[in-house]
């Protein structure tokens, strides 16, 4: 390959910040996996196994699930304007889809969703989700405090620029350096990074095992991650001595902890926080004057009776909080969920009490990449304003719905039933999310056969795996479960999606478990 050899720009001179972070869900294994697939097109047969199954990543249609008939209709409608206008689309459309497009096309600028919008996103489709919050939580939402994204990852990004020590968030808190960091970020997760740090000083508490979005985004920002470790022993759940620990340490250390990253149902560790737990996180963020960076991606993905999903929003208005006590930033995306859209990049973040110089100031960094995609945004609403009981097609859309939620339920136990009828695994169950997360007690020989190929005995597993069956997860390291400072080291993992296929997963269970026995047998401590 050709290059510029007096380039300035150079593996050596890029930003440092870039070259520091890992992801691993699309890291190496995906990269192995993908050079496999590409191989066995190439020459069918050269594997002992029939396909790649990509466990690695939580990408419901890339594994078979269904896109809801509904969203994708007003979506081809909103697309295609010109159908509502022929005869044949009444019989190809139900009524319920064809009367929304028609709504939503009305509301975008030129009747066209090839046009910018609005950078916050379509009033309309704001209010659509402000009202899907609001009867979700019993509480009321406004859509002047919803923007909509590309996502939830670019949300992410860009609120963690901003977060002032008090309450409300002043100007005086931009930097210059917030400036320069901004132009090397891209939007929700991302629009929340921008907005919370101002330098290497400023922490935010994430949880470990954690999405490495959040690492990434604060080191791209220039800030500083103050992990807080999950219990497996309590079944992941948060414990708020420990998060109140890490807190203290990190201010006895000279940071400012600005934000409490907390994810709802969790990935990867799949619990869903009851809501003591909750009103405890409340309590503490309140008296810190910490922003919650409430992280609810995975919030219809619940499938036990014994806990629901919960707002922290609507937790800290039901212990009598409004938006003058705690600052509070939800994040949401079609990506999961039933709807699994996560191509179509579409979420949004509410942001309650912050202050209009800041939300200005919010809106000016929105506008700098104009607006987010339309299908997203309208996704998002639909997501949030689905068809209600009498519309025509309700009961459709639900019976869809229920499928999908049902489907993973059954896939999560039998996934945790597998691993944890494995040696030396044991697994915690997956009450919400879309991932299973055992634990391998992994033999000593493994560890040092482990030790000679340089890499750590997590990956060193899954590369095995991913070799012997085709099966591609992502090693627990890559949730950085070991890299924290106090983390219970030597413990190992591996994550795996539960969205294989019904007709597949029995198929692939026999081929994790002949794999399995044949590495123990390989490494089993003899002694
Ligand atoms: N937050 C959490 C906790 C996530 O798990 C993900 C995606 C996101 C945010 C970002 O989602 P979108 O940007 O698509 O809205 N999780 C990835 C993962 O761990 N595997 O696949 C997707």
């Amino acid at each position: 390959m050709s290059y510029n050899k007096t380039a300035s720009i150079t593996a050596e001179t890029i930003n440092p910040k870039v070259k520091i972070f890992d992801y691993e869900p699309c890291g190496e294994i995906a990269r192995h996996a993908e050079r496999l697939e590409q191989e066995m097109e190439k020459s069918p047969g050269s594997r002992p196994f029939p396909e790649i199954i990509y466990c690695n990543l939580g990408n419901p249609q890339a594994l078979g699930q269904r896109p809801i008939t509904f969203f994708r209709e007003v979506i081809s409608l909103c697309d295609n304007p010109a159908l509502l206008h022929r005869d044949e689309t009444r019989m190809l459309f139900s009524p319920c889809a064809i009367n929304r497009a028609r709504k939503i096309i009305e509301s975008m600028p030129g009747r066209n969703t090839g046009a910018y919008t609005n950078s916050q996103g379509i009033r309309s489709l704001r209010e659509a989700v402000a009202s899907g919050i609001a009867a979700r939580d019993g509480f009321p939402s406004r859509p002047e405090d919803i923007f909509l994204t590309d996502g939830a990852s670019s949300a992410v990004r860009t609120t963690l620029r901003l977060t002032a020590p008090s309450h409300h968030m002043h100007l005086t808190y931009l930097t210059m350096l917030n400036w320069a960091a901004f132009f090397i970020s891209s939007f929700q997760i991302n629009l929340s990074m921008q907005i919370l740090i101002r330098s290497q000083e400023d922490g935010i508490l994430c949880p470990l095992p954690e999405y490495p979005l959040y690492s990434a985004s604060i080191i791209l920002h220039g800030g500083t991650m103050v992990p807080y470790n999950l219990s497996e022993d309590g079944d992941w759940g948060l414990e708020i001595f420990e998060v109140k620990r890490c807190f203290e340490e990190a201010r006895i250390a000279g940071l400012t902890v600005r934000a409490m990253v907390i994810i709802n149902p969790g990935n990867p560790t799949g619990q869903v926080l009851s809501v003591t737990n909750q009103e405890e996180i409340v309590e503490f963020c309140r008296k810190e004057g910490l922003v919650i960076l409430a992280d609810e991606v995975y919030q219809d993905n619940v499938y036990v009776e014994d806990r629901k999903f919960n707002s922290f929003k609507k937790v800290a208005r039901s212990l009598g909080y409004d938006e003058n006590d705690i600052s509070i930033v939800s994040f949401h995306s079609v990506s999961m969920g039933y709807s699994g859209e996560c191509g179509r990049r579409g979420g949004y973040m509410e942001i309650c009490g912050f202050g209009d110089d800041v939300m200005g100031e919010i809106r000016k960094v929105a506008s700098v990449t104009l607006c987010p995609n339309t299908n997203g945004q309208i996704l998002t609403s639909l997501a949030m304003d689905p068809p209600k009981l009498g519309d025509g097609c309700f009961e459709a859309f639900m019976a869809e719905k229920e499928e999908i939620s049902t489907s993973l339920a059954k896939r999560a136990k039998t996934l945790v039933n597998a691993f944890s009828s494995l040696e030396g695994m044991t697994c915690n169950k997956v009450e919400g999310a879309i991932y299973a997360f055992p634990r391998i007690h992994l033999p000593a020989a493994a560890i040092k056969a482990a030790k000679a190929e340089d890499v750590s005995p997590d990956t060193f597993y899954a590369c095995r795996l991913l070799d012997a069956t085709g099966i591609a997860v992502v090693p627990g390291s890559g949730f950085h479960q070991i890299s924290g400072r106090n983390t219970a080291t030597g413990t190992w993992h591996i994550r795996c999606t539960i969205l294989v296929a019904e007709d597949k997963i029995e198929a692939m269970i026999a081929r994790l478990k002949a794999f399995h026995e044949s590495f123990m047998n390989e490494f089993r401590d003899r002694s």
